[in-house]
């Protein structure tokens, strides 16, 4: 089954009916993604000038269905329900209630969620921060909230006292911001969606994009039908990367037509990339010796450390990176022959690349591969991340870091007249390390499911309970909200779909795409509930509560009115927001300067850095064993993160269960299990932490032989905390080292 096709337009009418959405409103899919309806709240993938009618994909459309669902959830819901009771509900069901409708907080002697009202709510959240020590509170953000809602989040934070930004970039594309960053200058990719229509070879790393971006289906079926190759690495054969069909062409609907995505697919093992990357680096040079492939002037006039890299490749053994990599060398061999005939190249990747202890040398090694043939700043070649949340990109931009240098801290003083904390902050490995330490005082959390995101699920949901406060920005009920801090504050807001009205009348903002483009949004369906708050009024609530008055800031005309944000983000960030309120609906939106995209490096060296790997080695720091497994972490077609929409996997077959271990037929032989037969699984790292999830159900699956695959959040449990790239520290959840015990037997 090709992706895209029938199956997805079955599944999309599956939950639109289940959640009511089609009754609310049927006219709501036609505008997203278009330059004046609403940015999706699924994927960052870019969004174009000249949109199809239907600029959506079944992934839009359920985040969609999802959020303006008629399904709500009131204070009488939470009186039936203790959270000890909900904390035995699954993911689905938490989030399936329906929409948070009301301000709650935790009472200890119920042990229920409470209705407060909004004012109280802030002034009491605002009376404990104002007691805690600054560094001791973080404020973490999902990557949903607009440019203007995080920008007035990152402002409340240091003017609170601290850099304590973490978000879920750090568990997600940090690899990329460190990786990129040093070697080419700029933290984002550089290429722009006409890049598509000038390739003439993709490389495609660990994403799977039939299911988490699927609207580049059309940018590549696009290049495929020019003839462009596109050759792909992932351990797992994933549907939307094999064939695709456009659900919103009736023609392809009716003959059943496929385009074939990927020409070459590479079954590489999980965190085998470096390796991978080095062989293809390794054929090039051979070739190169013969008949010359390399791009000699630019590597002279815009690189450096060419000549060590070069040592470094020819030095590399065939036997080590066929080990490591899990690849044959004729495979790579062949591979490196279509690069060799292209003039640009692109290179695409994902969660395969970041999500590993060599996460950023991963992201280095891609960009050593592009820096041989000049494919950096030439039209049609260049490096494309593909961001997850639809503003994480964005988050960044506006300063929700909590690296204090990549922030404007002294534009930020003089405009607002404080002095913003120079100390870096606490990432999200770094916040649940003082969490386990029971040193943090408050977490402030702006979207998302942090403790079922984050790894060592048992430890880190034992000591989030002695957190002394929390407080919850959300739109549907979570682990995260059930499983509490001692005193405990859930604040519903308006999703970005809905029409939020303020005191000048209907608010629109403004999101990022992965390819740095800026776009207006304006909700337009009727909001959940009239007792919300949008995300700035909330965040302006929280701030004037905790923070003393400033003359300088106003934050109820902000709320009052999103443009007068928008001037405040393009005076701290003139280069970039120029013209932001005039800009802000350009179609297709407005570009971020990136200067490596114009060959120009701000990078310490001056140039667009080669850079060595430190070893090939997949991942040095599991314990593998002879006996264990290494496992990676996916998700589904059913699921949004933590979000799970349903427990159907279409594109993997998999129906009605997410404790599945997909697992290849040879290694199932070699262990005795069957299809269905049910299994533990025990975390190889041997740090005297027992780490375990068990009764998963096997499937066999085309998967490299050595390697298992499991659903995330499910698996978290298994992942060490310390177990995370350096450098990044992306948690590193696709390459975890396991031991299988059929389910009953002791070992
Ligand atoms: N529908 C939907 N859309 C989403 C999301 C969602 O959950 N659902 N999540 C959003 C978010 S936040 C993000 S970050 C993105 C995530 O989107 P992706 O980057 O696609 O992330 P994953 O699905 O985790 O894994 C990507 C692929 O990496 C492969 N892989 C695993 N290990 C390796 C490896 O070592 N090497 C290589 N080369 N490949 C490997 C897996 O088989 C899988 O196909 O999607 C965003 N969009
Ligand atoms: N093992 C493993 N772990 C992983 C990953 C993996 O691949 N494997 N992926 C990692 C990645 S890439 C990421 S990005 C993180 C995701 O981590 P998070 O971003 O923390 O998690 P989400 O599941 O996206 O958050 C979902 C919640 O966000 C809230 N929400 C939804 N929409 C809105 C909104 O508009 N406003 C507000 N305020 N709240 C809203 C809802 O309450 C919903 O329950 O997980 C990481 N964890
Ligand atoms: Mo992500």
């Amino acid at each position: 089954m090709p992706a895209g096709g029938w199956g997805s337009v079955r599944d999309v009418a599956t939950i639109l009916l289940h959640q009511d959405t089609v009754a609310k409103d049927s006219t709501l899919l036609p505008r997203q993604n278009k330059p004046d309806g609403y940015a999706c709240a699924s994927c960052a993938w870019a969004k174009p000038a000249h949109p199809h009618p239907f600029e959506f994909c079944s992934s839009g459309a359920k985040a969609t269905a999802w959020e303006t669902t008629s399904r709500t959830i009131g204070a009488d819901f939470f009186e039936r329900h203790t959270l000890t009771e909900l904390e035995s509900w699954s993911d689905h069901q938490l989030e399936d209630q329906g929409r948070l409708t009301v301000p709650l907080r935790w009472d200890p002697a119920t042990d229920t969620y409470r209705e407060i009202g909004w004012d109280t709510a802030f002034a009491e959240i605002g009376a404990a921060l104002r007691g805690f020590e600054r560094e001791q509170v973080v404020f973490y953000a999902s990557g949903r909230a607009s440019l203007e809602t995080s920008y007035m989040f990152q402002l409340l934070a240091r003017m609170y006292g601290n850099n304590n930004l973490p978000d879920s970039s750090n568990m997600c594309h940090e690899s990329t911001s460190v990786g990129l960053q040093k070697t080419i200058g700029v933290g984002v990719g550089t290429i722009g969606l006409p890049d598509f229509e000038r390739t003439d070879c993709i490389f495609f790393f660990g994403q799977n994009v039939g299911v988490n971006s699927p609207r580049m289906l059309h940018q590549l079926q696009a290049a495929r039908r020019r003839g462009v190759p596109v050759i792909t690495f992932n351990p797992l054969r994933e549907r939307g990367l094999v064939s695709f069909t456009n659900p919103q062409s009736p023609l392809e609907m009716l003959t059943g037509h496929e385009t074939v995505i990927s020409t070459q697919y590479h079954q590489v093992r999980p965190a085998g990339d470096t390796a991978a990357i080095m062989g293809l680096c390794k054929a090039i040079l051979a070739a190169d010796a013969s008949a010359p492939v390399l791009d000699r002037d630019f590597i002279a006039e815009h690189t450096h450390g060419f000549e060590a890299f070069a040592q470094a490749v020819r030095s590399s053994e065939w036997s080590e990176i066929e080990r490591e990599s899990g690849l044959t060398r004729g495979a790579l061999e062949g591979a490196a022959e279509v690069w060799c005939r292209s003039r640009a190249v692109m290179a695409v990747y994902g969660m395969g690349l970041t999500q590993h202890r060599n996460g950023v040398q991963n992201v280095a090694m891609l960009v050593n591969l592009l820096l041989l043939g000049g494919h950096i700043g030439r039209p049609g070649a260049g490096i494309c991340p593909v961001r997850g949340h639809s503003n994480v990109q964005g988050q960044r931009t506006v300063g929700i870091t909590e690296k204090p240098e990549l922030a404007p801290l002294d534009k930020l003083k003089e405009q607002y007249g404080f002095e913003p904390p120079r100390k870096p902050g606490m990432n999200t490995v770094d916040a649940c390390e003082a969490i386990l330490a029971r040193k943090l005082q408050a977490f402030i959390g702006l979207g998302g499911n942090f403790v079922r995101a984050v790894p060592e699920t048992v430890m880190m949901e034992a000591a989030w309970r002695g957190i002394p406060l929390t407080v919850q920005i959300a739109t549907k009920l979570n682990r995260t909200h059930v499983i509490h801090g001692k005193a405990a504050y859930l604040l519903p807001c308006l999703g970005r779909i809905e029409t939020d009205r303020q005191a000048s009348g209907e608010q629109a903002v403004t999101v990022e795409d992965s390819t740095a483009c800026m776009h207006g949004s304006r909700g337009m369906a009727e909001p959940a509930a009239a007792t919300l708050l949008s995300e700035p009024a909330i965040v302006a609530g929280i701030a004037k509560a905790t923070l003393d008055a400033n003359p300088k800031l106003d934050w109820d005309a902000w709320v009052a009115d999103y443009a007068t944000v928008r001037d405040a983000i393009e005076a701290t960030y003139p280069d970039i927001f120029k013209d932001f309120n005039a800009r802000m609906w350009t179609p297709g939106g407005f570009r971020k300067p990136l200067a490596a995209a114009e060959r120009k490096w701000e990078t310490e060296s001056g140039k667009a850095n080669f850079t060595v790997p430190e070893n090939l080695l997949g991942d040095p720091d599991m314990h593998a064993t002879a006996q264990s497994l290494r496992l990676f972490t996916i998700r589904s077609d059913g699921q949004f993160n933590t979000t799970i929409y349903s427990y159907d996997d279409r594109f993997r077959g998999v129906h009605g269960s997410r404790m599945v271990l997909f697992m290849a037929p040879g290694d199932m032989a070699r262990l005795a299990l069957r299809e269905g037969d049910m299994v533990n699984l025990r975390a190889a790292a041997q740090d005297g932490v027992e780490r375990r999830v068990d009764g998963l159900a096997v499937v066999p699956y085309d998967v490299p032989a050595g390697c298992i695959a499991g659903y995330y959040p499910e698996c978290n449990p298994l992942i060490p905390l310390w177990h995370h790239a350096k450098e990044s520290k992306v948690p590193a959840a696709k390459a975890i080292d396991v031991i299988v015990e059929r389910a009953g037997s002791q070992s």
